[in-house]
């Protein structure tokens, strides 16, 4: 049925509707009868029927809506049982921490044994105690002062003397110890520069001649070896990622966004994004699907839609009208219902029913395999913090962020500042297994970048700039798509602003 004729039985039925959830009965190629049908199901006393009266009483939407021009015939070639998820890293229904004391300590404790043991494959270290006992028992003889050692530690302290040399104050489980970089060290000062609070790192220095200080000759990060190549396997078709979409702000580009969910379905003029738009298996979403509610202070001022249930209710319509072939994976941000500490746990079942059942929803992060490709799903609320205080790292470039997140083999190294981390058993933001892809949003810039054969993917938005952004100068990049093609593992971005 078309829209005039949804809008003359809906009148005749004594009901009113608004548009979206005209659109969405669109979409779903509400026929007649159904049509009939429906109106006994809603409520009586439901004066104007909106999208959230629709969801779980209709049908899940019809197979293939394609192009409506007949002239091209429009085909999914992945049904969606060619599209498995297995997630592989998730703390949803693992979570155990209360956030207390011993429970930090733990999670340090992991967080250091598994970093240092990635840096002790490398060089053989020493634990920072036995440093310090030789100032204490007896001097070192003086062959063995001038002998390299290596430890490795949690950068606890990080300060710059008037003559501009860099001290560190690196921590293990046994000790810690104070680390000189000379300022003559331009090289190792530039690194020194470049390391933020609670990473870790080794140093191979010496000790100086009065034990109390290791002057440093190399700093060793974590990092990926240059070898490094995953391969990838015998896979095809493409992967989506967006993120930030926003729904519920006054800036979410509604649009733009409709467009994107035309292409979808098969409906653009452009033969080439018909041609792409048949072969997608799957859509990644990086958080912040809604705007969310209490985010920041003032923000009803910037609501559209100012209740969460509603919010999630017209995004969930709005995945109702993806094609069921495509298995869409949704990760949780800040904007999100879910709890603000990281590792996030997934969306509550009462969301989750909203959506339709080619959805599958993981935590903040989540490491996901997608027919052998290992996405690592990030929000990436640290690049706030990277950006802050790492030279270089900066929002219009975000894979700039990303790269430093590869060297430390963590999503969000430094604690306690941008990023409240609830304190697990395990360390989820650990970038344990290597993957091939890593996906991030949250500050709304598209960036693309490969280091060590890994795929960056920032995925930008589908909200025009706040006024909040503004005043501190965020400029994002909204409604574009960046994709790979699995069967070279190269990647494009689609552009869904409005030509002109
Ligand atoms: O974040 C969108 C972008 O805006 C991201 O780059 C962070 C930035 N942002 C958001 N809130 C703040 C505050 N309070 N200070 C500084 N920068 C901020 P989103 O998660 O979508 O709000
Ligand atoms: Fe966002
Ligand atoms: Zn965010």
């Amino acid at each position: 049925m078309d829209e005039t004729n949804i809008l003359e039985k809906v009148s005749d039925a004594g009901f009113m509707i608004n548009s979206d959830a005209v659109s969405y009965l669109i979409s779903h190629q509400i026929s007649e009868t159904e049509l009939e049908k429906l109106f006994l199901e809603i409520d009586p006393s439901v004066f104007v029927i909106e999208t959230h009266h629709l969801i779980g009483i209709l049908p899940e939407q019809k197979e293939k809506s394609p192009s409506d021009s007949d002239s091209f015939e429009f085909k999914f070639l992945y049904e969606f049982e060619d599209n498995p998820v297995v997630v592989l890293e998730d703390v949803s229904n693992k979570a155990t921490s209360v956030g207390e004391y011993n429970q930090f300590v733990q999670y340090f404790r992991d967080r250091y044994t598994r970093l240092s043991e990635m840096i002790r494959s490398r060089v053989s270290a020493r634990p920072i105690e036995s440093l310090k006992k030789n100032k204490f028992v007896k001097p070192l003889p003086s062959k063995e002062r001038s002998s390299q050692i290596t430890i490795i530690g949690m950068v606890s302290e990080k300060s710059t003397t008037n003559n501009q040399h860099i001290v560190l104050a690196l921590e293990d489980p046994t000790g810690t110890i104070p680390v000189l970089i000379n300022n003559k060290e331009t090289d190792l000062v530039e690194m020194a520069e470049r390391l933020v609070l609670d990473e870790v790192i080794g140093v191979t220095g010496t000790m100086s001649p009065d034990g109390t200080i290791l002057m440093a000759e190399r700093i060793i990060q974590p990092d990926v070896p240059n070898s490094y190549s995953a391969g990838h396997g015998k896979a095809q078709g493409y992967i989506l990622f967006i993120s930030d979409i926003h729904v519920g702000s006054k800036e979410f580009m509604k649009h733009e966004w409709e467009t994107f969910l035309d292409f979808l379905n098969g409906r653009s003029e452009n033969p080439q994004l018909l041609q792409i738009a048949s072969e997608i298996r799957y859509l990644i979403v990086a958080g912040d699907i809604v705007d969310g509610i209490g985010i920041y202070p003032g923000q009803e001022a910037d609501l559209e839609i100012p209740e969460i249930y509603k919010q999630y209710e017209v995004v969930a319509s709005y995945f109702h009208q993806i094609p069921k072939n495509i298995h869409i994976v949704i990760a949780p941000g800040n904007h999100d219902a879910v709890r603000r500490a990281e590792p996030q746990i997934t969306f509550s079942e009462e969301i989750q029913k909203m959506f339709p059942k080619n959805v599958t929803f993981v935590g903040n992060p989540a490491l996901v395999s997608l027919d052998n490709i290992y996405v690592q799903i990030y929000h990436g609320c640290s690049m706030d913090d990277l950006v802050a205080n790492i030279k270089g790292v900066s929002y219009q470039s975000p894979t700039t962020g990303m790269v430093e997140m590869v060297k430390r083999r963590h999503l969000a190294p430094t604690y306690g500042s941008r990023v409240m981390i609830s304190p697990e058993k395990k360390d989820y933001l650990l970038i344990d297994k290597i993957p091939h892809i890593i996906h991030c949003g949250h500050v709304h810039t598209v960036g693309v970048a490969v280091y060590k054969n890994i795929l960056l993917i920032n995925s930008g938005t589908w909200q025009s700039q706040t006024s909040f952004q503004k005043t501190v100068n965020i400029v994002p990049t909204p409604a574009k798509v960046p994709f790979v093609d699995l069967r070279t593992m190269k990647t494009g971005v689609l552009n869904f602003n409005d030509p002109n």
